[in-house]
């Protein structure tokens, strides 16, 4: 059931002139699962056409962002409208209050925020913040857990970097990375250990609420309130990268998913990305106002850039945003209904045909994980038989399933799948199974 492929290689060997490897984000390169990856050519609701014109349903969702389904009618035409008046002005525009007034409706916890264009610059941002309002230089983070590629926080990383199983990534002096305590996730003796050996050094906790950087992995009963007491009793900041989990799991994202939205309970400061710009280069991070305003041109703590608030963003994330609160209710329903029935129509269909599935779910980000294991931390997620996924990942391809091409990644369900999807996905699963076993 070969794939005809021929217009992405010719574009790929054209790319690979000019770029490493041919991508700009090295995960799209499928080097986990093999094979030579489609060169998208455009996209519509639940559905991806590549160059040759071969039609996918998508379960990647751009990694997160298209929560809407692609071509989201209110935010192109409201990238439409922006782009008349021009891309960017690098002066303050109503459009940046306006997206900052919708995204503090869904997350009180954020009394003050700062606008970026990455998850990366979101989550590097706030660990500078941290340790400029706490003068403390050490950060924990998470094995597995993956908070974009700033130096400090490329250490035992997930996504990509969990992918080609490097430990970190050349070029980050040892001098940096010996600021960085990476422990396993669910771990809170290990956390508790960390704090005491390194009294009144510690600046900021950060982690995934819910890993999607391992593949989905949901955060041990009490592991979120245990951190939240322990790092008020240090004096440390309680950082919820909610790049990919903002705006998924609920409005408010894991925090109002889980209840840790507002008051005694809430983070210190939050990151986001992806849904937020509606596929368009938007990552913010804020928090606490007293926090937040340590950064220039109030406080100490430089933070800066050019496309910073660019309106054509701010237009894409304000009509995504705005749809979600008018729909939270009907969405999220929708949402978690059609996502349980994706992962667990295909599980059962991987038992019927022999194959050990453990699906780890929250919300519409699910992860198949290729092992018969629990898996609750990147350790046991690691045991995952990565061989047997990247052969899954391709026979799906082939038969019209497009998934995210790593076992240490979520796939993401969004508003557009529906019953039609479903139907299709679970019939593929049946024959990729009854075909790469045999
Ligand atoms: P970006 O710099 O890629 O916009 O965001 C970094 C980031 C931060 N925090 C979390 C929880 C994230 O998931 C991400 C980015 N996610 C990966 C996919 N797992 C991006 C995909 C890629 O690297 O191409």
């Amino acid at each position: 059931m070969a794939l005809d492929l021929s217009q992405s290689q010719l574009l790929q060997q054209r790319a690979e002139k000019f770029l490493p490897g041919g991508v700009d984000s090295p995960v799209r390169a499928f080097r986990a699962v093999g094979g030579h990856p489609p060169f998208v050519a455009s996209a519509k609701g639940a559905y991806l056409t590549d160059a040759d014109g071969n039609r996918y349903i998508d379960m990647f969702g751009s990694w997160g962002p298209m929560l809407l389904g692609h071509a989201f009618p209110p935010a192109v035409e409201a990238i439409k409208a922006a782009a008349e008046l021009s891309a960017s002005f690098g002066a303050s525009t109503a459009a940046e209050a306006n997206l900052a007034e919708l995204v503090q409706r869904c997350f009180p916890s954020i009394e003050k925020m700062r606008f970026v264009s990455s998850g990366t610059e979101a989550c590097m941002s706030a660990i500078r913040l941290a340790r400029g309002f706490t003068g403390r230089p050490f950060v924990i983070k998470f094995e597995g857990c993956y908070h974009g590629h700033a130096d400090a926080l490329l250490v035992k990383a997930g996504s990509g970097v969990a992918t080609f199983g490097i430990p970190g990534s050349a070029g980050v002096p040892n001098e940096t990375a010996m600021h960085t305590l990476a422990l396993p996730y669910n771990d809170f003796a290990a956390v508790e250990a960390a704090f005491e050996s390194h009294p009144e050094q510690i600046a900021c906790v950060i982690l995934e609420p819910v890993v999607g950087n391992a593949g989905t992995i949901a955060p041990a009963p009490e592991f979120l309130a245990s951190l939240r007491r322990l790092t008020r009793k240090h004096g440390a900041l309680l950082i919820f990268d909610e790049v990919m989990t903002g705006f998924r799991l609920a409005a408010g994202g894991a925090q109002e998913y889980f209840g840790f939205a507002s008051g005694e309970d809430a983070p210190d400061l939050t990151t986001l990305g992806k849904i937020v710009g509606g596929g368009l280069p938007v990552g913010a991070f804020g928090g606490r106002a007293e926090v937040m305003d340590f950064l220039a041109p109030l406080g100490p703590v430089y933070q800066a850039g050019t496309l910073s608030g660019n309106p054509l963003a701010m237009a894409a994330g304000i009509a995504t945003i705005e749809h979600i609160l008018a729909h939270k209710g009907a969405l999220y329903a929708g949402l978690d209904e059609t996502t349980a029935e994706i992962a667990g129509e295909v599980a059962l269909v991987a038992a019927e045909h022999g194959v050990a599935l453990t699906t780890n779910r929250v919300g519409s980000m699910f992860t198949w994980f290729f092992t018969s294991e629990d898996v609750t931390d990147f350790a046991t997620a690691s045991k995952s038989d990565t061989a047997l996924f990247a052969k899954f990942h391709r026979a799906m391809l082939e038969r019209g399933v497009w998934l995210p091409p790593s076992q240490y990644e979520a796939a993401f369900v969004s508003a557009a799948h529906g019953q039609t999807e479903i139907d299709a996905i679970v019939a593929a699963a049946n024959g990729a199974f009854g075909a790469m076993l045999k």
